[in-house]
């Protein structure tokens, strides 16, 4: 892959972040309803949105781009950009500072370079396949943590009814070993367990673009990434864990067991 297309991510992600932050201080974003009740969108998401795509298509106006605020249907293309102009739209309505922009570009079904910025933190996350994984220019590594027990473990809530019924029931085991958090941003997630600080993170019923931008970082960084009951990870299915490679076998064991 060119460079090329890392530099443009960063630069789209940076844009789209600035807007964000922009509607996050000046708190004057109008917000709607997508499917449940606390699935939203926001002005903010779709000015984000346009800014992104815009840069995109102005570099490479022949990659497809598939963004969250767009159609129902999902096309999968052979390659091509997801865009999350706002992960994390619940967090960011009640002023939650957890929320960032996740932008991923995928080829041949395999994570190709990811970026997910926090524009809060200006936490710059970024990744390109065989070249590790970057936060802020630094190379960032998973935590060597070799035991679920007392380990750090964030799970996700699905918006649909059969994977949170999943959930709950991954929670019922896993609690038994250590406690779990929920942060309410995929993208970030998988960043923080790229960065050591969460030693895994496991969701059901993800969209792509929750997903697109974080796989390559969490890879990277020597993270394992699955489904979690250990299968291969699909992007459109959305069912995803990613640990670090000293509990992966113990907490799929946890979850499923
Ligand atoms: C959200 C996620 C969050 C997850 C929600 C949702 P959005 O993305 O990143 O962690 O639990 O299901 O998909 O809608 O804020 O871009």
């Amino acid at each position: 892959m060119s460079f090329d297309i890392l530099e443009a991510m960063i630069i789209a992600s940076l844009s789209g972040g600035g807007i964000l932050k922009k509607y996050f201080e000046e708190e004057n974003f109008s917000v709607s309803r997508k499917s449940v009740s606390y699935d939203l969108v926001t002005s903010a998401d779709r000015e984000s949105q346009e800014k992104i795509i815009s840069i995109l298509t102005g570099r490479f106006p022949h990659i497809p781009i598939i963004g969250e605020e767009g159609s129902k249907e999902i096309p999968h293309y052979r390659e091509a950009f997801y865009v999350d102009p706002l992960d994390g739209t619940l967090n960011f309505v009640h002023k939650f500072p957890f929320f960032a922009v996740s932008l991923g570009y995928w080829k041949d079904d395999e994570p190709i370079a990811g970026v997910v910025y926090n524009p809060l933190t200006k936490d710059l996350f970024y990744a390109q396949r065989g070249d590790g994984a970057f936060l802020n220019g630094e190379r960032i590594r998973v935590s060597a943590t070799t035991s679920v027990e007392g380990s750090l473990l964030v799970v996700g809530f699905p918006y649909q009814e059969e994977g949170l019924l999943k959930t709950v029931e991954d929670i019922k085991s896993t609690m038994k070993v250590t406690d779990l958090r929920v942060l309410g941003s995929a993208s970030l997630e998988l960043s923080y367990t790229a960065l050591g600080i969460i030693d895994g993170y496991w969701e059901y019923a993800l969209s792509p673009w929750d997903l697109a931008g974080g796989v390559v970082i969490a890879q990277e960084a020597g993270a394992v990434v699955s489904a979690p009951d250990g299968g291969k990870f699909d992007l459109f299915k959305g069912d995803i864990l990613a640990a670090t490679p000293g509990i992966y076998r113990e907490l799929v064991k946890a979850i499923n067991g």
